[in-house]
């Protein structure tokens, strides 16, 4: 029993992270179909020890196919997960494909679960950066109201996938043996110049847009509004690629509703929170940090303090693996989701 899942870009980053998580989760998984480009298609992966192998994602892929994961890039999303849908398909896309589409809910469980009653086929999963900022932020909305949020992030490589990784390492290791090197992919693939990773802080990630943000900061901006259901919220966003492998760090500025807050209420209201964990005693020097965070799925909270000159702010340091809540739990999250209201048939 259980449901025909495909899982396109299965070769990927986020993908092996997306079959490590359906097999934890024991996802009801009738027949698992593995989909890749045409490079990878004929290659093997063990899924609970039975070994399948990757076919060449094609519409026709998707016959029979009940949950398709899709994380291969916004352009194979915008191609194939039309045609998954037509024939039967419940897609969850992990690209920036469909997030800003009116239509498309873009769902973060412990924040808006009940939107995907609304969708049409296709589910939207929100960028890493900004899914672990929103379940931070829910709570706090929630309680007290939510006016502005201010965040400045240190991103981890993996975010930019795989090769990025194998590029930072490869610099790490040549300049310290003293090695000439040629950055090639960091900050941004498709962007004109390259930059230093290794030992390096690049505040970009992603393509500069016409008001000066690059696309990374419009999608934590645009999807925190969509996501919250707060078209007014007040959001600014600082993207910064920092040589971590794997684990998104943010420091985020908010400022609430409702007056006369203290860190420790803030704190106690966070702990109980849905997905998050609080790791916050100065005295014993405890805070998040991307090594401790990695292969959890958890967000991490902790420096939660009050703003010194406004009594409306607060600051605290937000951590979680951009891998797994940042897409690959927050996708298998969403189909657990799915069929638990009976939604994915
Ligand atoms: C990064 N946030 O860390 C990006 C990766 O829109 O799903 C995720 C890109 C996306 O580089």
């Amino acid at each position: 029993t259980g449901f025909h899942v495909a899982v396109v870009g299965a070769t990927g980053a986020v993908g092996e992270q997306m079959l490590k998580t359906l097999a934890e989760r024991n996802f009801p998984i009738s027949k698992l179909t593995l989909l890749s480009s045409k490079r990878s298609a004929g290659k093997t992966i063990t899924f609970k020890e039975e070994e399948i192998v990757i076919q060449e994602a094609t519409p026709d892929s998707f016959e029979g196919v009940q949950l398709a994961l899709f994380s291969a890039g916004g352009s194979v999303s915008k191609a194939l997960a039309p045609q998954a849908v037509k024939r039967g398909a419940i897609v969850v896309d992990n690209t920036s494909a469909f997030r800003m589409d009116a239509e498309i809910p873009l769902v973060v469980p412990e924040v808006n679960e009940a939107d995907l009653q609304k969708h049409n086929g296709i589910i939207a999963n929100p960028n890493c950066s900004t899914i672990q900022m929103v379940v931070a932020l829910e709570p706090i909305r929630k309680k007290y109201g939510l006016k502005k949020v201010v965040v400045s992030t240190y991103q981890a490589v993996s975010g930019a996938g795989a090769n990025a990784i194998k590029e930072m390492k490869d610099q790490t290791k040549a300049i310290l043996a003293g090695e000439d090197f040629t950055p090639e992919i960091l900050p941004c693939g498709s962007d004109k110049k390259h930059y230093q990773i290794a030992f390096n802080a690049v505040p970009q990630i992603d393509k500069f847009q016409e008001n000066g943000y690059t696309f990374e900061e419009m999608k934590m901006i645009n999807e925190t509004k969509k996501i919250m259901h707060l078209p007014n919220l007040h959001v600014a966003a600082t993207c910064v690629r920092i040589p971590v492998e794997t684990g998104h760090s943010e420091s985020v500025y908010f400022e609430t509703e409702e007056a006369g807050l203290t860190a420790s209420e803030m704190k106690a209201m966070l702990k109980d929170a849905p997905g998050v964990v609080l790791e916050d005693d100065i005295n014993e020097q405890l805070y998040p940090m991307a090594t401790n965070c990695v292969n959890k799925n958890d967000v991490f909270v902790g420096r939660v303090r009050q703003d010194l000159d406004n009594e409306n702010g607060f600051h605290m340091w937000v951590v979680s693996d951009n891998l797994l809540k940042g897409a690959a739990w927050n996708s298998v999250q969403i189909s657990e989701s799915l069929v638990k209201l009976g939604l994915l048939k």
